[in-house]
């Protein structure tokens, strides 16, 4: 037997992603595991799917019909490389590699490489949604070449998430790690995304003093709103959820420490080094962090004077934090929206934005009606300077600005931390400033570094003769 297409890895992600692509028509999936027990178990379980089941390496690769395509399901990190390896030693020049873990971009990059000098196609690609998404249709962000999105293009489409127009939720994103890359943002949109989700619960606890069951419904009711997604509605489930142990909601037994996988923390890592502020998305990595600090925490409570006590608030907060929440989803995505766009510059990927927010709005994790919007956006101006620019977000957050403002300067009088809602308030407020301080910064590198400034009024480079007479000399003449 001839197979079309082949799944390496077949834990969670791999075997529900071989599923996926077996029931759809056409396809003949071979699957290979290192383990063949794994290989034998979905075979035994899945024997209605037609899989062609190999038990060595070897097996697998003649079982491929060309050009052969295998998509690799396994650990990111050395386990890739040593699946790659073994593929790219039996592929012949048009064949085609497929990297669907969490690949970290410049490993992609680096192999994108290596096989195209040995003649073969290799794509890394973003998978989100987990193993539901997988097996169900999760969204796919492909690089790699244009000539391996023309054998892989049609099988992806036919496995991918359907958006609620009909379009499946996979996209040829760029040339080699592009994929990977807008995948690492997804995940860091992500972050931001939960966090500003769990401020708003805490403040509505906390300062608003809603139970439990009265937040289930405050979620639900967004749920039907602008903010619907993903994250809005599970976040609902997991606070109906009571505890079988204590009879306690479960969210109130669950340890306050969180966890991550990292992908969130390679986002800020790149902003950080492409200069662009992912203030958000960096907040939610801190946020994570300080959690899981027990013992900090623990010293500064046991030191700490005096707690505020809350301010009295009117039954109309919900409506604020709601507002709030939706004004910093928005700074949150415009952040990640300028880090996609300077990562392609820096890299020399053609990335259609308005193509990445269509294929988020089915399948991943921060699917989303506001997508909609971004799509939208894009399409009336595709050279957008920021989403803050673009008129319906600025009429959405200004509309509600003032209640965004409430939210923030509550939460502080109250001593409860929202550094997602105020760090994303200072960015708007940053960029919506006539003048900004770093006036004054340029002036004190001047001072200490002589790292000169430009001036207001003219052209040219000018520095300032601190330690001789404060006379100002031009260092550079103007170009005019
Ligand atoms: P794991 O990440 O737990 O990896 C287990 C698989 O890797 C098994 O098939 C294992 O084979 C194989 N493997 C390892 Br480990 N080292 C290997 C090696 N040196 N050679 C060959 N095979 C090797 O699986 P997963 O949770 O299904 O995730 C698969 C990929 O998908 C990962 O990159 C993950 O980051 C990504 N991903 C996961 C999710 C999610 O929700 N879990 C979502 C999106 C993407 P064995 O059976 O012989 O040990």
């Amino acid at each position: 037997t001839t197979a079309n297409i082949g799944v390496v890895g077949l834990a969670v992600m791999g075997s529900n992603l071989a599923r996926n692509l077996a029931s759809r028509e056409g396809n003949t999936v071979a699957v290979y595991n290192r383990t063949y027990a794994r290989t034998e178990q979905l075979l035994s379980e899945h024997d209605d799917l037609g899989f062609v089941g190999a038990e060595t390496i070897d097996d697998f690769v003649a079982s491929l019909s060309t050009p052969r395509t295998a998509i690799i399901m396994v650990q990111a990190g050395a386990g890739t490389d040593a699946v790659i390896g073994q593929l790219a030693d039996r592929f012949e020049p048009g064949d085609i590699v497929v990297d669907g873990g969490n690949a970290n971009f410049l490993d992609t990059i680096r192999r994108e490489r290596e096989l195209r000098e040995r003649g073969l196609n290799f794509v890394g690609t973003g998978i989100s949604g987990g193993e539901e998404g997988a097996l169900k249709g999760p969204s796919i962000m492909p690089g790699g070449s244009a000539e391996a999105w023309e054998t892989l293009g049609p099988i992806l489409r036919s496995i991918a998430a359907v958006a609620p127009d009909g379009e499946p939720c996979v996209t040829h994103v760029g040339t080699d790690g592009a994929g990977h890359f807008v995948k690492m943002v997804h995940n860091g949109i992500e972050y931001a995304d939960m966090q500003l989700i769990a401020e708003a619960y805490d403040l509505l606890r906390r300062v608003g003093g809603r139970s439990t069951p009265e937040l289930v419904e405050v979620f639900r009711s967004w749920n039907e709103g602008d903010l619907q997604s993903y994250l809005i509605e599970i976040t609902a489930e997991v606070l109906s959820q009571t505890d079988a142990a204590t009879g306690e909601p479960l969210v109130d037994v669950i340890l306050d420490e969180a966890g991550s996988k990292g992908t969130g923390v390679w986002t800020v890592q790149n902003a950080l080094g492409l200069g662009i502020p992912v203030s958000g998305i960096g907040e939610a990595v801190f946020a994570r962090a300080v959690s899981s600090k027990p013992e900090q925490r623990a010293a500064v409570r046991a030191s700490a004077r005096e707690r505020p006590s809350s301010p009295q608030v009117p039954e109309t907060f919900a409506d604020d934090v709601r507002a709030a929440l939706y004004a910093s989803k928005v700074v949150a995505y415009a952040q990640g929206f300028d880090l996609i766009v300077a990562g392609a510059k820096e890299y020399g990927w053609d990335i259609d934005l308005g193509a990445i927010a269509k294929i988020w709005r089915a399948g991943c994790i921060i699917r989303a009606r506001f997508l909609d919007r971004i799509v939208d956006a894009y399409a009336g101006e595709p050279g957008l300077a920021t989403l803050l620019a673009d008129p319906y977000f600025a009429d959405a957050v200004a509309a509600g600005q003032e209640a965004w403002r409430r939210v923030v300067a509550t939460a502080a009088t109250a001593g409860v931390p929202a550094p997602g809602f105020s760090s994303a308030l200072a960015y708007y407020d940053s960029l919506a400033s006539e003048r900004l301080p770093a006036s004054l910064i340029q002036g004190q590198r001047d001072f200490f570094g002589a790292h000169t400034y430009k001036r207001v009024d003219r052209e040219g480079v000018f520095h300032t003769l601190w330690s001789d007479d404060r006379r100002e000399i031009e260092t550079e003449p103007s170009t005019h």
